[in-house]
This record gives structure tokens, C-alpha cells and sequence, in this order.
């Protein structure tokens, strides 16, 4: 079986792609090294950067991922932002700032970027999005950070009201890691 150290501080997400890979054979295993998350509008560039970073400094095979939730209405807020936003407002802070948007004005779009790399090679990134809209209130307690507020296109239900292999199914993350499952079936 091989390892492969999954840098980063949410066991949330480690939870959501320990299942899969490991009927690739794959252990994976959490690592909370931290790296800089630098300004950029683009979770491309944060990521490529985070994992150039940790590349220099862990000589193993390794992911990590990005990932940010764009609200239309608020000019792509939290977006990059979304780790930050989620400390310091919330999901509430959120909710507060949407409270006058209507319609089209509650769509926003989930994206996650996950970095492979090993040494030498150049980080390889694989991107998913899962398009939806901001709930009027909270619901459901499973998952993670904006779940209870997320409700994804052709659902009537939040990510927080879903188990985790339903969310995988159609989420962000679900259809990044699927790319990251086929590259490591080709190699
Ligand atoms: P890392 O150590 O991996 O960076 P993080 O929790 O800081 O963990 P990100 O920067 O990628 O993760 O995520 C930005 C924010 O978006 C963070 O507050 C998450 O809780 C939230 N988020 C990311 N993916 C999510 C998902 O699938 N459902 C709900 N919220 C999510």
C-alpha cells in the first residue's frame, strides 16, 4: 500500500478522500504543516504556490487542496477569502450580508483545487466545481464550514443535510478528487 500525506489542518476533508483512495490501495495520511496562502483571486495560484512551498521543505509524495465558496452577488466573496471569512463571520455573517438578496442574487459556486506533487516534478493540479445557492437559514449538521448554507443546483437540500458519500457524489471536491484518482490510475 502506498502513503500519501495529505497537508492540511481540516480533518473534514481528510474524512471526504481517505474512503476513496484507499480502494486505489492509497493510505493517506494528515499532515498540518501549514503553508502560506498567498493574495490572489485564483485558488489555481494559492494552491500551485502552497504546494511549490511544501515541496521545497517535505521530500514525500503529497496533496493538498484549496478550495473557496464565490457568491455572485457579493462580487465572488468569500471566494480565496473563505477560510478567513469562515473564522472571523461565519456562516451567520454570511447569511447577514445575503440578507436582501434574492433569486439569482443567492447563486454562488463551490471550487477545489488539489495539488499533487512529489519531488522534483512540478506540481500537478486538478479542479472541481459544484454550482448552487445560499439557503435563507442553517440547515443540517454533517460535513463542514459552509455546508449548512449550500444547497447545490437540482437539490432541495444543504450539503450539512447529506452524508458524505451523497455530497461526494456531486461536490467540488467529489469531482476534483475523481481527476486526482484517474492521474493516479495512469501512473
Ligand atoms: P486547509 O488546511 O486544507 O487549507 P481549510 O479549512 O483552511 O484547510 P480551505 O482554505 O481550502 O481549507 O477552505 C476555505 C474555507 O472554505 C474553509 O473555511 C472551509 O471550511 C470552507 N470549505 C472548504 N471546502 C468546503 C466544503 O466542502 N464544504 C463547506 N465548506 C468548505
Amino acid at each position: 500500500m502506498k502513503t500519501i500525506y495529505f497537508i492540511t489542518s481540516n480533518s473534514g476533508k481528510v474524512l471526504e478522500v481517505k474512503n476513496k483512495l484507499t480502494n486505489l490501495d492509497i493510505n493517506v495520511v494528515q499532515k498540518n504543516l501549514g503553508y502560506p496562502e498567498i493574495q490572489s483571486n485564483k485558488l489555481e495560484e494559492v494552491a500551485m504556490f502552497g504546494a511549490e512551498y511544501v515541496q521545497k521543505r517535505f521530500k514525500l509524495p503529497f496533496i493538498l487542496e484549496d478550495a473557496g465558496l464565490f457568491i455572485d452577488s457579493l462580487g465572488g466573496f468569500p471566494g480565496v477569502f473563505s477560510a478567513y471569512a469562515f473564522h472571523t463571520i461565519g456562516c451567520d455573517g454570511i447569511l447577514k450580508l445575503m440578507k436582501n438578496a434574492k433569486g439569482n442574487d443567492r447563486k454562488a459556486v463551490f471550487r477545489s483545487i488539489f495539488a499533487y506533487a512529489e519531488p522534483v516534478k512540478k506540481p500537478v493540479l486538478f479542479i472541481g466545481e459544484c454550482f448552487g445557492t445560499i439557503s435563507d437559514k442553517m440547515r443540517g449538521s454533517n460535513g463542514f464550514g459552509y455546508d449548512p448554507i449550500f444547497i447545490p443546483d437540482r437539490f432541495n437540500k444543504t450539503f450539512a443535510e447529506m452524508r458524505t458519500s451523497e455530497k461526494n457524489q456531486i461536490s467540488h471536491r467529489g469531482k476534483s478528487l475523481e481527476k486526482l484518482i484517474d492521474f493516479f490510475k495512469n501512473i
